[in-house]
């Protein structure tokens, strides 16, 4: 059972059942009115869950995906570029921490969130397991990574639980200054040299595909998207969102005077809907059971980054703990 010290505390509803037949009629009928849930209130055991995966999953994407981009500050490839890169990077580190603190109000600790990271039990977004090769490669994550979270982001901010939702709001606007400094990386390079547009064209070439998978599997595939879009978590499917975002790069793309690697792209009258060529789910899949080009490297990376931070975690808790005595004594 989970008592108030230990790490997973609150996650269950079992230690209160004469409270289970009212919560769960106070929870449906906010759910219903469309109203947000706070972490006081009652939730069902499975909505509490679902969120701790989803918001815990979403955490870890930003904090291994500063690594990609990360490498490229040293090689910015000038001063401006390498302010806006960083200040991009930190924005990601705050991104993972509004979420690891709202994770945190659903009863679970961030110290057993970020074990089970680096324990490789935990998932984090595909997509960050692909290689940043060049500065091109920088490029293409601003403007299709952050526009793929941004599309995905944005009906986030609608979510039912409330301190997600609130966290999603300032997330989307950083992400949206995130896509724009992409795009003009990429907008600049091709305007450049031949070999400048090039690249711009082989990172679109490399991002494209690994990008529309950030949305998740095709809805058929999609295990946990009837229940979350029936709690307002959701509010659109996987293919929606993904339909949408084509939607969106397909007139970018043209400002940028590239092409995206897909030549089946149309927009269908008759459905209203995006239609775009097969995407490759064994891929998918590979990444996801950790056979990706970077999962071995991105995760190795965190742990040594974790360990190297040790002595800055105990720095931190003696001061606080000092602090505390100083304070009981005055
Ligand atoms: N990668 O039933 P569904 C960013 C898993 S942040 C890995 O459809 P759901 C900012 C899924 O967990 C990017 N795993 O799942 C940035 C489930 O496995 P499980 C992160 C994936 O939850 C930019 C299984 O497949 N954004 O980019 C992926 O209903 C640049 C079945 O899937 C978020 O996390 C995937 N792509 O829908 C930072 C947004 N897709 O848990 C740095 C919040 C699916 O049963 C640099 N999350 N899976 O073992 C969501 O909106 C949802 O969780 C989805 C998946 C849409 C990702």
């Amino acid at each position: 059972m989970a008592t108030q010290d230990s790490p997973d505390r609150g996650l269950e509803n079992a230690d209160r059942p004469d409270l289970a037949e009212a919560g769960q009629a106070s929870f449906d009928k906010i759910i219903a009115a469309d109203s947000r849930i706070e972490p006081g209130d009652w939730m069902p055991d499975a909505y509490r869950k679902t969120l701790i995966r989803q918001i815990s999953q979403h955490a870890h994407s930003e904090i291994i995906g500063m690594q990609p981009e990360g490498n490229w500050i040293s090689r910015a490839p000038s001063l401006k570029r390498k302010a806006i890169l960083m200040a991009k990077v930190q924005d990601e580190a705050g991104h993972g921490l509004y979420l690891y603190s709202a994770a945190e109000t659903l009863g679970i600790s961030r110290d057993v969130l970020n074990d089970q990271l680096l324990a490789g039990k935990a998932r984090y977004s595909s997509i960050f397991n692909y290689p940043a090769r060049n500065w091109a490669d920088v490029g293409a994550i601003g403007w299709l990574v952050d526009g793929a979270a941004i599309c995905n982001q944005v009906p986030l901010c609608r979510v039912s639980f409330g301190p997600y939702g609130r966290a999603m709001v300032r997330v989307c606007k950083e992400e949206s200054f995130h896509q724009r400094q992409g795009f003009e990386i990429l907008l600049e390079l091709a305007n450049g040299t031949k070999a400048q547009k090039q690249m711009a064209q082989d990172a679109v070439n490399s991002f494209y595909s690994p990008a529309l998978m950030m949305f998740g599997p095709p809805d058929s595939d999609s295990a946990h998207s009837s229940q979350s879009i029936s709690w307002n978590i959701k509010r659109f499917s996987n293919d929606e969102l993904r339909q949408r975002f084509v939607g969106m790069i397909v007139e970018q793309v043209k400002v940028l005077g590239l092409t995206l690697p897909d030549h089946d792209i149309k927009f269908n009258e008759e459905t209203g809907k995006w239609e775009y060529g097969e995407l490759d789910w064994d891929e998918f899949n590979e990444v996801l059971a950790g056979r990706g080009p970077c999962n071995a490297q991105r995760l190795a990376h965190r742990r040594e980054a974790h360990k190297n931070g040790a002595w800055v975690r105990e720095a931190a808790a003696a001061y606080a703990a000092k602090k505390a005595k100083k304070e009981q004594v005055a």
